[in-house]
């Protein structure tokens, strides 16, 4: 079975492991955020793929859910000794040489995609990763910061801000001029079932999907395309998918993002439990629904996640 999984960073990666365990032999391709991607230091950071690729290559950092397992962070110490920043992004020694790598291969003439693979040839993730692009897309966000109206790049948002500042619009700056990476559109045409994670609707599935080609392809495979909620119980599980959801108008609620997606995209959507109430809402809108435990507390939970996406795509198809 080929599975395509549009993924973010923690939501999208701690799926993708209850997926391997609940279909072992299925063919997954994953297609990647890079709206979150950050220039530093003369280095590119792409914390999203990086997150699939440690999680499921083993190297991330668990109670984090992002970063190396076992970071120390000697150089972030000397350059802030040098006054070199930003300080309020923590880069870790062992997560900077992934980004060297890549920055390096870059400047070589490789694109995001081969770099991508070159990364995972050490992590071997057991997915195919492939970003959503090749090309620079960047999440801005236009803030209200002591009373001054400006655009932060997402990072500076979430970590700097720590969302704390209303959000008014999300941008990705570039996504209109980007194309789908090289196997993008393949892998979606070829694909027997599609899954959303519960990952971010605006700034990372949204984001994916604002590469222009990728929405399309995807309504036009005519295979199951099914999500899992990452709005449990009227809030995010973790982040600040309500703050973005905001900023484009959409209540934080399992069955408004359903709706946000359409049934335009979404054949099937996954609610958790205690959001059983919704699921007639969503059913209402042309998208079979069904309510179950969405909680990733442990693989077992997660695995059967799983299943049930594959299962309502099953029903559906
Ligand atoms: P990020 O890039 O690290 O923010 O990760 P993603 O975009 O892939 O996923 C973020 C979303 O995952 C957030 O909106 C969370 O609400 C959601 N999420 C995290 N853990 C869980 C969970 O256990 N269950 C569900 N249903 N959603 C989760
Ligand atoms: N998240 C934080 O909250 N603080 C950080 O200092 C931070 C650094 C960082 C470095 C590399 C990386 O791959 C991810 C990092 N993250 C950090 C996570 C990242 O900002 C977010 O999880 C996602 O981009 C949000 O979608
Ligand atoms: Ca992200």
């Amino acid at each position: 079975m080929r599975i395509v999984v549009l993924a973010g960073g923690i939501g999208g990666a701690r799926f993708l492991r209850g997926l391997k365990r609940a279909v072992p032999d299925a063919d997954i391709t994953v297609i990647g955020n890079t709206g979150d991607d950050i220039h530093l230091f003369g280095l590119k950071v792409c914390p999203d793929l990086d997150t699939v690729m440690y999680t499921l290559g083993g190297g991330i950092n668990e109670e984090q859910g992002w970063g190396r397992a076992d970071e120390t962070f000697h150089l972030k110490e000397e350059l802030a000794a040098y006054g070199v920043g930003p300080e309020w992004f923590g880069l870790g020694d062992r997560d900077f040489a992934t980004h060297i790598v890549r920055t390096q291969m870059i400047g070589a003439g490789y694109p995001l995609s081969a770099v991508t693979e070159a990364l995972c040839d050490r992590w071997k993730p057991g997915v195919r990763l492939i970003p959503m692009t090749d090309d620079r897309v960047e999440t801005h966000v236009a803030v209200v910061e002591e009373g001054e109206r400006k655009a932060v790049h997402f990072q500076e948002y979430w970590v700097r801000l720590r969302a704390s500042v209303p959000a008014e619009a999300i941008v990705p700056v570039g996504a209109e001029q980007a194309k789908p990476a090289p196997g993008v559109l393949e892998a979606v045409a070829q694909a027997d079932v599609i899954l959303f994670p519960p990952s971010n609707p605006v700034v990372s599935v949204g984001t994916i999907l604002a590469v222009p080609g990728i929405r399309e392809a995807i309504a036009d495979a005519g295979v199951p395309v099914v999500g899992l909620s990452p709005i449990v119980g009227d809030a995010p599980v973790r982040g600040m998918a309500d703050k973005v959801l905001a900023a484009v108008g959409v209540e934080s609620t399992a069955a408004a993002v359903a709706e946000h997606y359409g049934s335009g995209l979404l054949d099937g959507w996954l609610v958790d439990t205690v959001d059983a109430g919704s699921v007639e809402r969503v059913e209402a809108a042309g998208i079979r629904c069904r309510a179950v435990p969405l909680m990733m507390t442990d693989l077992d939970a997660t695995t059967q996640m799983a299943r049930e996406a594959l299962e309502l795509a099953e029903e559906v198809r």
